[in-house]
């Protein structure tokens, strides 16, 4: 991307998503627990029979693919939680026994493939659930090899694949929100230069041409004179890092910082705070986490949408082999204004602006297509 308003700094060569590694190492496995472990019987997705007209087994075994590591990060949190309360809600519904086992990936991306593919291998499980838009190219793979291996996946987008269900949510909209208010809070803050920044673990396409975009367009509505500085961190935990990045921004004029980071978020909080800075969180209610500091949360509730969607899946109404998109409309992505933290941090004139504009995206007046 070439574009002047975007200023980067000390990039880091995007990691490859593509694993090199195809073997299926089992033993790489970390189970965290949550229910019983593999079963012997293969179950009927990876057997090679349909779910049929009934859906899945009373007795489901799902198997949640975290690419990374649950603690720290946000999404991964609410994978957790709305996949668990789909399995208890329906089991106490349906009297039903499905369990969900938590498999964390780690942080190394090129291990990904390799246990995904063993996870299908192992066919323990007839549903496998994950979130990351970097899954549907590897599970793109692993389906060729295991082609009736079931799998839902959020946060990113693929279709037309009979075994893959899959969701993303409307980033361009949640991004511009958080553009908006952090230029409306620079202005507010009589920042010297008409610059914010955000601070991204890495590179990726959806932050390259969806949320870096969609940050700059939501300042831009506010003054067309804005740019971004956008720096990246090299991985998704090293808060230490993320802080530097920070300083560095803050010293050169920015006042305004988004997060786009897991576990390093953190530092980029600290900096800030310590520097004079704001920051806008990004996927969650960020507000708690220094009050004053952090002035807005974009947030999507991918809680809500791993509840529904294995709940469709385990009462055999999953539509696999669609791509959905979800957004402000839908009540999946919203800008979070009703916190007392949030009414105390920004003034009633920017809250007003800041409202006003997602009243005219919840409204249909404003469109932002992903
Ligand atoms: N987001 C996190 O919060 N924690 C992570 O560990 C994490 N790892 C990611 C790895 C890859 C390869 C990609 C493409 C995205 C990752 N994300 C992670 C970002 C996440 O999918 C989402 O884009 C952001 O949270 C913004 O909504």
């Amino acid at each position: 991307m070439n574009n002047p308003a975007i200023i980067r700094r000390g990039l880091v060569p995007a990691v490859l998503f593509r694993a090199a590694l195809m073997a299926a190492a089992v033993s790489g496995l970390a189970l965290l627990g949550c229910g019983g472990a593999s079963r012997q019987a293969l179950p009927a997705a990876a057997a090679g029979e349909d779910a049929g007209p009934g859906g899945p087994p009373a007795d489901a075994s799902l198997g949640v693919f975290i690419p990374g590591v649950v603690s720290g990060s946000a999404v991964y949190e609410m994978l957790v939680q709305g996949t668990e309360a789909a399995v208890k809600s329906h089991n106490a519904a349906a009297g039903a026994a499905a369990k969900a086992v938590i498999i964390e990936g780690g942080y190394n991306q090129a291990e990904w493939e390799t246990k995904v593919t063993a996870m299908a291998a192992s066919g323990s499980y007839d549903l496998i659930v994950s979130a990351n838009p970097s899954l549907p190219d590897i599970v793109s793979r692993v389906s060729e090899q295991f082609p009736r291996q079931r799998f839902l996946l959020l946060d990113g987008e693929l279709a037309g694949n009979p075994a893959v269900y899959t969701l993303r949510y409307n980033q361009r909209e949640q991004a511009y929100m958080a553009g908006y208010l952090a230029a409306l809070e620079t202005e507010e803050l009589g920042g010297a230069v008409r610059r914010i920044g955000l601070v991204a673990a890495q590179e990726y396409p959806v932050m390259n041409k969806v949320i870096l975009p969609g940050y700059l367009e939501g300042a831009r509505a506010v003054h067309p004179g804005y740019a971004v500085d956008f720096r990246v961190v090299g991985n998704w935990y090293d808060a230490a890092k993320a802080g530097e990045l920070t300083e560095d921004m803050i010293l050169g004029g920015v006042k305004v910082v988004m997060c786009v980071a897991g576990g390093a978020n953190e530092g980029v909080v600290q900096a800030a705070g310590a520097g004079g800075g704001r920051v806008v969180w990004f996927d969650t209610n960020g507000y708690g986490i220094r009050p004053g500091t952090v002035v807005g949360s974009s947030a999507l509730y991918q809680d809500k949408a791993a509840l529904n969607q294995v709940r469709r899946y385990l009462e055999g109404t999953l539509p696999f082999g669609s791509a959905e998109i979800r957004g402000v409309k839908d009540g999946y992505v919203d800008f979070i204004q009703d916190d007392p933290r949030y009414e105390a941090a920004v003034s009633p004139e920017v809250r007003g602006k800041q409202a006003a504009m997602i009243e005219r995206i919840r409204s249909g007046e404003l469109i932002l297509d992903p």
